[in-house]
């Protein structure tokens, strides 16, 4: 990348925006973890979930970015939020699911491919699907989930994290919808 082109980036990933009675719930949840683990909770309209990490991207990368996910048949699926765990090595406290439904896997798999194919370099780390909670928390024991959150996933966007004074900010540049099975014979068992 040039100079130049390294001055104009953007720095983009590919995620879930949770609908408004799951972004209720985790809401109240990244309350609740912050009062125990301490940290920064994550503010209630940034609470996500990544499918992919793409980094920092020129326009004319995000021009390929936008024109993959118009690409990507993926399926409707429905995820169980059953779990909160800690990493302590970046101090993230976090709310995922035990089991990763198949269609979200074919859905990372797809994007994966599509972008190694139009030369994006990604994480190698495997993928922990996870919504971020709070940062800078120091968590023992973390309580157990009563009820699992259900979430249903009807559409993956775009999005672009912006450097704000005080935290970063993120901003969609573009959804596609998944597909329900109705729709199309794919994922009939998400
Ligand atoms: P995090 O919340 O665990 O930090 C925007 O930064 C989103 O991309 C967040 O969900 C963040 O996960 C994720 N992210 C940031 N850097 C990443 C990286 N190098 N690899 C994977 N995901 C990353």
């Amino acid at each position: 990348m040039t100079e130049s082109a390294r001055l104009h980036t953007r720095r983009v990933f590919f995620a879930l925006w949770p609908p408004s009675e799951v972004l209720e719930t985790l809401d109240a949840l990244a309350d609740r973890i912050a009062k125990i683990c301490g940290g920064r909770r994550t503010r209630r309209e940034s609470l996500h979930m990544t499918l992919v990490f793409v980094g920092a991207v020129t326009q004319e990368q995000l021009d390929r970015l936008l024109a993959i996910g118009g690409l990507i048949q993926g399926g409707a699926f429905a995820m169980n939020i059953d779990r909160l765990g800690y990493w302590p090595h970046n101090r993230i406290a976090w709310a995922g699911c035990s089991e990763m439904p198949s269609c979200q896997r074919r859905l990372y798999d797809s994007l994966s491919a599509n972008l190694h194919g139009q030369g994006f370099q990604l994480e190698k780390r495997p993928f922990v699907p996870h919504i971020t909670l709070a940062r800078k928390a120091r968590c023992g024991d973390l309580p157990i989930l009563e009820q699992p959150i259900r979430w249903s996933a009807a559409e993956f966007a775009l999005v672009e994290s912006l450097p704000q004074p005080a935290e970063r900010q993120y901003l969609s540049l573009a959804s596609w919808p998944l597909r329900t099975a109705v729709d199309k014979k794919i994922c009939k068992e998400c």
